[in-house]
């Protein structure tokens, strides 16, 4: 039986991933912070299946501890302060997480159980500023956000620690990806969420920012799928995972309201206040090489995606 750690399991990514590595036979180790409420709404059907470890990914000991419980033949890495507009009224806490975080994973792999196969969930918003389109893995990065700045020293992390220590250690560098799971506060979620209470008549607005940002997005399931190949390769490597898509909020916005019979037009309100201090215009990846080496591809498309979790918030609302 293989043994796996995640980090990050309550989160969207972390939860699919626990899944897909328990119906392989995986034994699954998921590290845990302390928070007041703890919250299982993503993993409520896996629970119990679970092998909980307390630590934080701030505190080294506590990880260093996790992997001597552990002994991971695979570790994955997904924690993180992952909501980018958060991560300018706290960049030192971001960058203690998102940054200096990927290290003490990385010690504690490299100090208890170096043969470890280490992924590290690295992102597209590396990209920022973007300086070519598509976007692949020799395209050069201009985060734009402290959260993006954190993720860029998080994947050369990565990539030192395979150079320096020959450890197996990859970086995913995922574009956006979304699901039922999603946090409330990332625009797909807030937006069918809102449409969904649109919908039933619980409120009668949705005020949004920036309508043209372009993303690439795709369905996280699909995305997890993609980190596990990653780890069954002979050689570690890092790899752009993507739809090679790209649509703008307002399109999102247009499909999900369209899907329940109402014109946008009619409930968004642009503010002011949700508009960042720098912005990502445009993303959209080429994912050749994950395609070719992996053989790895997307199952759901942007609409299906977007009418999914519509379907998805209009069920939980009517419970
Ligand atoms: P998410 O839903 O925000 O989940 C983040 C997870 O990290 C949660 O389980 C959270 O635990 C945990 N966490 C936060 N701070 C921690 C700490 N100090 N110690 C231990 N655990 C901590 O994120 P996601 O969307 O699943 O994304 C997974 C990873 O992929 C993240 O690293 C994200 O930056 C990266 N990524 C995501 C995307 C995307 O589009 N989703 C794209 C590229 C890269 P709590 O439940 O206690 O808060
Ligand atoms: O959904 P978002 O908050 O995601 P963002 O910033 O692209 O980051 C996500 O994807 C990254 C991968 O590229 C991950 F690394 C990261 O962890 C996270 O998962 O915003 C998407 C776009 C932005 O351009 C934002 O300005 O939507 C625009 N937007 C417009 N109105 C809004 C809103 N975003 C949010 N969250 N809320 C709004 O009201």
């Amino acid at each position: 039986m293989k043994r796996a750690l995640i980090t990050g399991v309550t989160g969207q990514d972390g939860s699919y991933l626990a899944e897909l590595l328990l119906e392989k036979g995986y034994k699954v180790f998921a590290l845990r912070r302390r928070t007041s409420t703890q919250n299982y709404e993503n993993v409520e059907n896996i629970k119990d299946k679970l092998q909980w470890i307390d630590g934080d990914l701030t505190d080294l000991a506590s990880l260093i501890t996790a992997v001597q419980i552990a002994q991971p033949d695979e570790v994955y890495n997904l924690a993180a302060q992952s909501f980018v507009a958060t991560s300018w009224p706290q960049p030192i806490s971001t960058g203690q997480i998102t940054a200096l975080g990927v290290t003490n994973m990385l010690e504690a792999v490299r100090i208890v159980k170096p043969d470890a196969r280490f992924y590290q969930a690295s992102s597209s918003e590396m990209f920022g500023k973007v300086v070519e389109t598509p976007q692949n893995e020799k395209t050069p990065f201009y985060p734009r956000s402290p959260y993006g700045v954190s993720k860029v020293y998080g994947h050369w992390i990565t990539v030192n620690y395979r150079e320096s220590f020959n450890m197996f250690a990859c970086s995913g560098i995922l574009f956006n990806h979304e699901s039922p799971r999603r946090g409330l506060e990332f625009v797909t979620r807030k937006v069918t969420n809102t449409v969904a209470k649109i919908k039933l008549g619980l409120v009668d607005e949705l005020r949004l920012g920036n309508l043209d940002a372009r993303r690439d997005w795709g369905f996280a399931g699909d995305y997890v799928k993609a980190m596990w190949l990653m780890l069954q390769q002979n050689t570690p490597d890092d790899y752009i995972i993507s739809t090679g898509e790209t649509h703008s909020v307002e399109e999102l916005v247009n499909i999900a309201f369209s899907y329940v019979g109402l014109d946008w037009r009619n409930y968004v309100i642009i503010d002011r206040n949700l508009i960042r201090p720098a912005e990502v215009d445009l993303l959209l990846g080429d994912c050749t090489k994950a395609k070719e080496k992996l053989a790895w591809k997307t199952e759901v498309s942007f609409k299906e995606l977007i009418q999914m979790m519509v379907d998805a918030d209009l069920e939980k609302l009517k419970k």
